[in-house]
C-alpha cells in the first residue's frame, strides 16, 4: 500500500501553534464597590477570553500575604494588604490566546494615574494602590497564584 505523503500538505489558515495561557485575575474590593463587575467580565469576554473558575471571597489576610510575597519588603506593603482584604474580591482563572500579556494591556499599568483611558485602570482606577485589577505577569506567577486560591 502506498504511503500517505505529508509533505504537500499545505498548513490552513489558523494552523499555527496558539499559546493558551491561564491568569489569575482579581477584581479587587474597588471594583466590586464600584459595581464594575459585569463591566470587566464583559470587557474580557469580548476579547475572547474564557472564565474558567470564578468566585467571592474576601481574600484573608495569611492569602494575601502569600499572594503578594514579593513585595513584603516594600514601604507600601501593609497598606497593599489593609487594602486588598478591604472588602470582597471577585477571583477568576481566566483563560485564552496569549492571556497574560493581553489581559494586562485590558488592564493598564499598575498606577491608574499612567493609564490610558479605555483600559480598565485608566477607566476605573485611582492611584497605584487602588487600581480595580489583578492579573498574573507571567506564566510562572499565574501557576503559583492559581494553586493559592484554587487549590
Ligand atoms: P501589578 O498589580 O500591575 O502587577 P505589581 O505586581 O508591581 O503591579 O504590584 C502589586 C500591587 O502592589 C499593585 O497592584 C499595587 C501595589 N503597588 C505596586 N507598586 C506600588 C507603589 N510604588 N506604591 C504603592 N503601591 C504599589
Ligand atoms: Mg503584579
Amino acid at each position: 500500500m502506498e504511503k500517505c505523503r505529508v509533505s504537500g500538505v499545505k498548513k490552513k489558515a489558523g494552523d499555527e501553534a496558539s499559546n493558551i495561557e491561564k491568569s489569575l485575575v482579581i477584581i479587587k474590593p474597588d471594583g466590586v464597590k464600584k459595581k464594575i463587575v459585569g463591566e470587566i467580565i464583559s470587557r474580557l469576554e469580548k476579547e475572547n477570553f474564557k472564565i474558567e473558575k470564578l468566585k467571592m471571597a474576601k481574600i484573608s489576610r495569611e492569602l494575601a500575604c502569600k499572594h503578594y510575597y514579593e513585595h513584603k519588603d516594600k514601604d507600601f506593603f501593609d497598606p497593599l494588604i489593609d487594602y486588598i482584604t478591604s472588602g470582597p474580591s471577585v477571583i477568576m482563572v481566566v483563560s485564552g490566546e496569549n492571556s497574560i500579556s493581553r489581559i494586562r494591556e485590558l488592564m493598564g499599568p499598575t498606577d491608574s494615574r499612567k493609564a490610558k483611558k479605555g483600559t480598565i485602570r485608566g477607566d476605573y482606577g485611582v492611584d497605584v494602590t487602588v487600581n480595580v485589577i489583578h492579573g498574573s505577569d507571567s506564566p510562572e506567577s499565574a501557576k503559583r497564584e492559581i494553586e493559592l486560591f484554587f487549590k
